[in-house]
């Protein structure tokens, strides 16, 4: 009677746990993005990247943490293109080389070449770096306790890199406070709603000192829960060190709404994640997304899906790279499309 009660409780929690968010109705797609986009040219995609991503979490779940910020860095700058994984030091200054990106992990970019090369033996070079970036980033969510939802796909993979410049204009720093981050959220036409679930990324992965720093020295942030900032103060004793601390003090592993209770009792770790709390615009959203994590996986989901949307290339725009830290040394179109590109991705993020 026992186990056939936990065996009902366990298919049970299988079947919740697997049924995934569908947001096809509700977020409208870019023109040459489609739910089914490799159904024909590679059917296996996601099943191919879903078990290698498991097998690498298995040994190492902070690496979903590097695989989720990856992708929002690729979208946020730029559009979703896999400018990001392009290597500086082979492509000249790019959005590698600029200060928010020195911490971007390398073994993220290595996950994703390896990605590249398990899905080119399936299917031949079809799939981009781009959406092997979305993928894995969906996958780094679901496989860390979040939601499962689909991607649309489709993108191509940028010609160029983005500038130093155009990465710092584009990433918002974490000692920014919440009015500062709408106002640059709204730029690529997220809303408040948008935002705080957005930073709900935060739910996982590392910062270093240098990211939160601002809160403890010359002077201790008010908005800090005291013992909380104790605990900071040990991994940082003093500015400029580099220890890092994690970013969800509650389950810093699991893909959760656990991020926002840290809000609530004042123990977000970036001015930015704080000030979400503190201003009264957002104070709302953050106390209903602490108290029902469907809401947050919800509003979690939409948001992404507006972000994997950013700026991207489709149809015969852009490439397929052979290696998604180099563009493909054989385009002919190279010097042509560069022009044309950039004016566009530009024009689209604005
Ligand atoms: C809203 C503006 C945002 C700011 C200011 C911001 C800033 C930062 C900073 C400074 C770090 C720490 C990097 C380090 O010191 O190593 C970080 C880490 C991280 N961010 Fe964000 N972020 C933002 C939005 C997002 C979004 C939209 C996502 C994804 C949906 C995201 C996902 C992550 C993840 C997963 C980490 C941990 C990375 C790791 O462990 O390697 N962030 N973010
Ligand atoms: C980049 O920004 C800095 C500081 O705003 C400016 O001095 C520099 O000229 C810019 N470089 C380019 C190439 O636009
Ligand atoms: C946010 O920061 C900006 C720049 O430092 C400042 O001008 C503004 O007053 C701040 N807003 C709030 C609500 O604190
Ligand atoms: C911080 O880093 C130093 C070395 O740089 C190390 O000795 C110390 O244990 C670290 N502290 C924490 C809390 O990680
Ligand atoms: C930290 O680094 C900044 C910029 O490099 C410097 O101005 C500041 O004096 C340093 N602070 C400490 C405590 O070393
Ligand atoms: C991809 O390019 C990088 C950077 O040039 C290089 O280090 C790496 O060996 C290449 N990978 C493959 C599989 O060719
Ligand atoms: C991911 C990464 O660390 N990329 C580059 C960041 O910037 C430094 C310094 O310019 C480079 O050495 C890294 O390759």
């Amino acid at each position: 009677m026992a186990s056939r009660f936990s065996s009902f409780v366990l298919i049970a929690c299988l079947v919740i746990a697997s049924s995934p968010v569908h947001v096809s109705s509700s977020v409208p797609l870019k023109k040459g993005l489609s739910w089914s986009f490799y159904e024909k040219s590679c059917p296996k995609v996601e099943s191919v990247i879903r078990k290698h991503l498991k097998k690498v979490f298995e040994e190492d779940i902070g690496q979903a943490a590097g695989l989720l910020r990856v992708h929002f860095h690729d979208c946020f700058v730029k559009g979703c293109d896999a400018s990001v994984l392009l290597d500086g030091s082979t492509s000249g200054p790019s959005e590698q080389d600029a200060p928010p990106n020195l911490t971007l992990r390398r073994t993220a970019f290595k996950i994703i070449d390896d990605l590249r090369e398990l899905v080119d033996k399936k299917c031949g070079r079809v799939v981009s770096c781009a959406d092997i970036a979305a993928i894995a980033a969906r996958d780094s969510v679901y496989l860390s306790g979040g939601p499962e939802y689909d991607v649309p796909l489709g993108r191509r993979d940028g010609l160029t890199f983005a500038t130093r410049n155009v990465t710092l204009e584009n990433l918002p720093a974490p000692t920014e406070n919440a009015s500062q981050i709408l106002t640059a959220l709204a730029k690529k036409h997220f809303d408040a709603t948008d935002v705080v679930a957005l930073s709900g990324g935060h739910t996982i992965g590392l910062a270093h000192c240098g990211a939160f720093e601002n809160r403890l020295y010359p002077t201790q942030d008010p908005t800090l829960e005291k013992t909380f900032a104790l605990d900071l103060k040990d991994v940082c004793p003093t500015a400029n060190y580099t220890n890092t601390t994690v970013n969800d003090i509650r389950s810093p592993n699991r893909f959760d709404n656990k991020y926002f209770v840290n809000l609530v009792h004042r123990q977000g770790l970036f001015t930015s994640d704080q000030d979400l709390y503190e201003d009264p615009t957002t104070r709302d959203i953050v106390t209903s997304f602490a108290k029902d994590q469907e809401l947050f996986f919800e509003k979690f989901v939409l948001a992404m899906t507006k972000m994997g949307q950013l700026g991207v290339l489709t149809g015969t725009k852009g490439e397929i790279r052979a290696n998604c830290s180099v563009r493909n040394s054989d385009n002919p179109d190279f010097l042509a499309s560069v022009v044309e590109e950039d004016v566009e991705s530009y024009a689209e993020l604005k």
